[in-house]
């Protein structure tokens, strides 16, 4: 597939796609989405890559939906084609990590975008808000759900009912935001993080993450009981014996993803 509105780039086991829509901030359409899924996919499949960052401009990681586009939607066609956010949800079925790296505005679809990814890692540039309500809408790709579940309801509530914009400071300490580092070095520091998590074993990494994303989707008796089974999955794969080894060798495990 030929991509209009990403880039995409390969570092070692790590694979970075950038949205790529400048004159609009990288305003998210479906053909934006089709594109970044159709991406996701292919590296998730690639036995090279181990780990995704999904970053966008300095001044944008994404300014939402496109509002041009929408604002010539009517209901009849958005709720029969599922128009805006028909594909969103397969981002879910990634299976290895996604690293949202957040540099600029993060607004409304692209906030969404943000939260949709397994952690997010914010300049000190970046700015999250879900403004969607000053446009007579609500946020509609999961911020009124995921919002809430990082950094608590009252804040949830506080940030959609008014739109205000939250910056990262405000975003790490509320829970959004895993870590934050100087613009001046961004990308090269969220890179070092992602391969860091790819030279882990890979099988354990998956696991890891299903096991974590399945906290948001279930009781706590049936998460646990999903992560002993995982956990006790870990003792079938090579790479629990190599890194078991290499700890009591007092040598680096060498993982073969095994
Ligand atoms: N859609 C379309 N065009 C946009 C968008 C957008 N979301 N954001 C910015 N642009 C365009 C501007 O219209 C402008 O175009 P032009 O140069 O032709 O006038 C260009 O990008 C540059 O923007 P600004 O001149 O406004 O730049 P500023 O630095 O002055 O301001 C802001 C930056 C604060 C980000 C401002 O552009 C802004 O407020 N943007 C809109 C933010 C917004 O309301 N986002 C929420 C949209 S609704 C939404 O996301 C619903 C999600 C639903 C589910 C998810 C589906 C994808």
């Amino acid at each position: 597939m030929t991509y209009q509105n990403i880039l995409t780039e390969v570092d070692g086991k790590v694979a970075i796609i950038t949205l790529n829509r400048p004159q609009v901030l990288n305003a998210i359409d479906d053909s934006l989405m089709d594109e970044l899924l159709s991406a996701l996919q292919k590296f998730d499949a690639d036995d090279h890559i181990a780990c995704m960052i999904v970053t966008g401009s300095e001044k944008a990681f994404a300014a939402g939906a496109d509002v041009s586009k929408m604002a010539k939607m009517g209901f009849n066609e958005v709720y029969r084609q599922e128009l805006i956010t028909r594909n969103w949800d397969q981002i879910k079925q990634i299976r290895k990590p996604i690293i949202a790296a957040v540099s600029g505005f993060a607004l409304g679809g692209g906030c969404e975008l943000a939260m949709m990814c397994d952690m997010i890692m914010a300049s000190d540039t970046a700015k999250f808000s879900q403004p969607e309500i000053k446009l007579g809408i609500i946020p509609g790709a999961g911020g009124t759900q995921r919002l809430p579940r990082a950094i608590s309801k009252s804040k949830a509530m506080d940030l959609v009912l008014t739109g205000r914009m939250m910056d990262a400071v405000e975003a790490e300490r509320a829970g959004l935001v895993a870590r934050i580092f100087p613009q001046a070095d961004f990308l090269k520091q969220v890179k070092a993080v992602a391969h860091e998590i790819a030279a882990m074993p890979l099988l354990t990494i998956l696991m890891a993450k299903e096991s974590i994303n399945t906290a948001y989707e279930t009781t706590l008796s049936e998460g646990i009981h999903l992560e002993r089974r995982l956990f006790h999955s870990c003792f079938g794969t090579h790479d629990q014996k190599e890194g078991m080894a290499a700890f009591i060798e007092k040598r680096p495990a060498k993982f073969t993803n095994t």
